[in-house]
């Protein structure tokens, strides 16, 4: 999505159980990782082509992704397996921080300067480990229940440019998106409802591209107001749909369920 106008597209479809995602935007590379088994990490061109699984043997819950930006290496959080793992871009050279003395369901991770901070359900909080080997573990804020993400920014560190943030080609002579890709390229993109012309840069009208909006997947619930939630969303005391229609013709003992 554009924020300046918030239009948008899809880029990669058909996922079964995505969960973390980061982007390494001087390179070009999009990481995500997917629960489904075989739990993979998967990694893409910034326009959500040439996507490959890079990670894919003894993985189970990976939950949490990060890139360390000053050494260009990937690091993950595994919920299953109780441990911090990490590789090069490509998922080679996979590394494990062994000397983390407590961990016991990890969610989220980021990687900043020396250190891997990652958040813990069953402790309940931020630990703080050396990102080389899992050594000098401190918990660093206590009693958070079910806290998911940690995230960091550096400023020193997740510095660079790419195609599409040149001065002297604005947006990568993209009309509307430009994404980053490997080998200083960028892909030029559409919003629904457009396609590229010829030229591969600029988008012109196509009505027949059109965003997926009312239907909704398989495993979703449409809500009366058109927006699509998880199923196991309804019927569970929340008003998720912001209309309430996830929460009606529950059964008249609804409210019971949830104390
Ligand atoms: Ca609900």
């Amino acid at each position: 999505m554009r924020l300046a106008d918030q239009s948008r597209r899809a880029i990669i479809r058909n996922l079964n159980n995505p969960r973390a995602i980061v982007v390494q935007s001087s390179i070009g590379y999009i990481f995500w990782t997917d629960w489904y088994r075989p739990a993979k990490i998967m990694r893409a061109w910034g326009d959500g082509s040439h996507a490959v699984s890079i990670v894919n043997t003894t993985l189970g819950w990976p939950n949490g992704l990060a890139i360390d930006w000053s050494a260009m290496r990937l690091y993950w959080v595994d919920a299953f397996f109780d441990k911090i793992e990490h590789s090069n871009l490509d998922g080679r050279n996979r590394l494990s921080l062994d000397r983390i003395t407590q961990i016991s369901h990890p969610f989220g991770l980021t990687i900043f300067e020396g250190y891997a901070y990652f958040t813990d359900w069953r402790l309940g909080g931020i630990v703080r480990v050396r990102k080389s080997d899992g050594g000098e573990m401190v918990i660093i804020r206590r009693g958070i229940s079910h806290i998911m993400h940690v995230k960091s920014f550096n400023s020193n560190s997740q510095i660079g440019s790419n195609f599409c943030n040149r001065p002297t080609y604005p947006n990568g002579d993209c009309s509307h998106f430009c994404f980053p890709a490997p080998g200083s390229q960028r892909v030029c993109g559409c919003p629904y409802g457009m396609k590229l012309s010829l030229n591969q840069q600029t988008c012109v009208d196509d009505p027949s591209n059109e965003p997926p909006t009312l239907q909704c997947g398989a495993n979703s619930f449409s809500c009366s107001n058109g927006k699509c939630v998880p199923s196991s969303y309804r019927c569970d005391g929340v008003d998720d749909c912001h209309d309430n229609s996830d929460e009606m013709s529950c059964g008249v003992n609804s409210n019971f369920y949830f104390h």
